[in-house]
């Protein structure tokens, strides 16, 4: 397997994951710096010119969820996805909401003009990133942590994809510290040997 990633974005969950299943991939690191995401090579890999994409024999996935999904049912031993139905789709639950409503709350500031063509639709949008994102904290705190992780002492497929979404709350305007369990929740994951295996590969 390999995986296209770029540091600090929501595709390191991806690296995060298939250590905790036991998996080795290798990996490419696309650079945002060079636009490499918006090139033609690249979408020959993403037509949606995003990452993560993870390749595997049978061909390229993309969207986290459904990847974090395959990693899970690749390797059931690590029980990233809950056998009980009802706790599987509270895991993803999670998962669909980080996707649909945190992530596109933190991308109105760095990606504004995926949405506006004008600054000042810019600006507004990104000043309204502080107050979405502390309301997707407080859903996070009240509704999401079983503690310390999203179902109470076993990490499954939606705690990779929260951390590095509450990893971006500094950055977007919001203490952590705020909020007791996802505190916890950052500190329980940095003692991971996956997250520590990801830091030292300079992906976060
Ligand atoms: N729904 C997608 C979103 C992926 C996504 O937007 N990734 C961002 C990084 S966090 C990206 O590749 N951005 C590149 C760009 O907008 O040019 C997923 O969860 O995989």
């Amino acid at each position: 397997m390999k995986l296209y990633y770029a540091p600090g974005t929501v595709s390191v969950s991806i690296a995060i994951a298939l250590h905790e299943a036991g998996l080795d991939f290798d990996s490419h690191k696309v650079s945002f710096k060079d636009a490499e995401q918006t090139k033609p090579e690249y979408h020959a890999i993403n037509p949606k010119g995003r990452v993560p994409a993870l390749e595997i024999e049978g061909g390229i996935l993309t969207e986290t969820g459904a990847i974090l999904d395959y990693i899970a049912a690749i390797a059931p031993e690590a029980g990233l996805m809950p056998e009980d139905p009802v706790d599987a789709a509270r895991v993803r639950g999670v998962i669909h909401y980080l996707a649909s409503t945190m992530q596109p709350n933190h991308a109105h500031g760095p990606r504004a003009y995926r949405w506006a063509e004008k600054e000042e639709s810019h600006a507004d949008m990104r000043a309204q990133v502080p107050k979405t994102m502390r309301a997707s904290a407080a859903y996070v705190e009240d509704h999401c942590l079983r503690s310390p992780f999203v179902m109470g002492d076993h990490v499954t497929a939606a705690d990779p994809h929260l951390f590095v979404m509450c990893l971006w709350l500094k950055g977007d305007g919001v203490d952590p510290e705020d909020f007791p369990r996802i505190s916890a929740f950052l500190q329980a994951m940095e003692e991971r040997a996956s997250v520590k295996a990801a830091r030292a590969a300079g992906m976060l």
